[in-house]
């Protein structure tokens, strides 16, 4: 059991009932020439979010917890994007078009790829969403309920769009969602503030809200008193 420092208010969180979600770290979204520049965003503005994220994968690993990293995409025949999703965007690089990382948004396409930094390692799981939130037609709920996790310590991009929708859909399914805000981001830094602060707003309505040092620290075993006795 670890206690972490969090808004609303400081949160218990069993080790053995709690995940950490990594959300859609791809490089469609992080790199130029995917889906998240085909937008028209700076996609520079979301690498804050890389080492914060890396910094929980490591402490997740090293404790032994469930690590599940999401990616947003579509089957390359489209047949799970709605035709108004893929109509948006530049149209000579919609969803479907071959851009410089392949097909954008699309499984298997090395854009649809999860970033080298934060690359999954054998046992974690990788759940494919067609959808923003990834409880939507996704094998999420089954899984985290086969390993009994109540928990759920989510990061990643972008902040106001998947994380959230996310973090709704799992506060909806009974889960206890604490966001990591420092290992998320968005395109839009305003965006990123205000979503972070309707989570834990009216006693934490979505959730609550912790940055990664703070998860860290109480993820780390801990250190051995160096203090001598007389
Ligand atoms: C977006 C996401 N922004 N992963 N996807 O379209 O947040």
């Amino acid at each position: 059991m670890i206690s972490l420092s969090a808004q609303p208010e400081a949160i218990d969180l069993s080790l053995a009932q709690t995940a950490l979600v990594i959300i859609d770290m791809q490089r469609d979204f992080l790199e130029p020439g995917g889906f998240g520049a085909s937008l028209g965003n700076d996609v520079s503005l979301l690498r804050t979010a890389i080492a914060p994220c890396q910094s929980l994968l490591a402490a997740a690993r090293a404790m032994g917890m469930l690590v599940i990293h999401t990616r947003e995409g579509h089957l390359p025949d489209l047949s799970d994007a709605p035709p108004a999703k893929i109509m948006r965007g530049k149209p000579e690089l919609r969803i479907g078009s071959i851009g410089p990382m392949g097909r954008v948004l699309v499984r298997g396409e090395p854009g649809h790829g999860i970033i080298p930094e934060l690359a999954p390692v054998t046992g974690e799981i990788i759940i494919d969403k067609p959808g923003k939130g990834a409880f939507y037609r996704t094998e999420l709920n089954d899984v985290l309920k086969e390993q009994r996790i109540e928990n759920l310590l989510v990061c990643g991009v972008t902040t106001e769009v998947c994380v959230h929708t996310t973090v709704r859909e799992g506060n909806d399914r009974g889960y206890r969602c604490v966001v990591v805000g420092d290992a998320c981001a968005s395109y839009f830094p305003e965006f990123h503030r205000v979503a972070l602060a309707m989570i834990p707003a009216q006693g934490g309505i979505f959730g609550w809200v912790s940055n990664s040092t703070a998860v860290v620290a109480a993820l780390s075993p801990k250190r051995m008193s160096t203090a001598t006795t007389p």
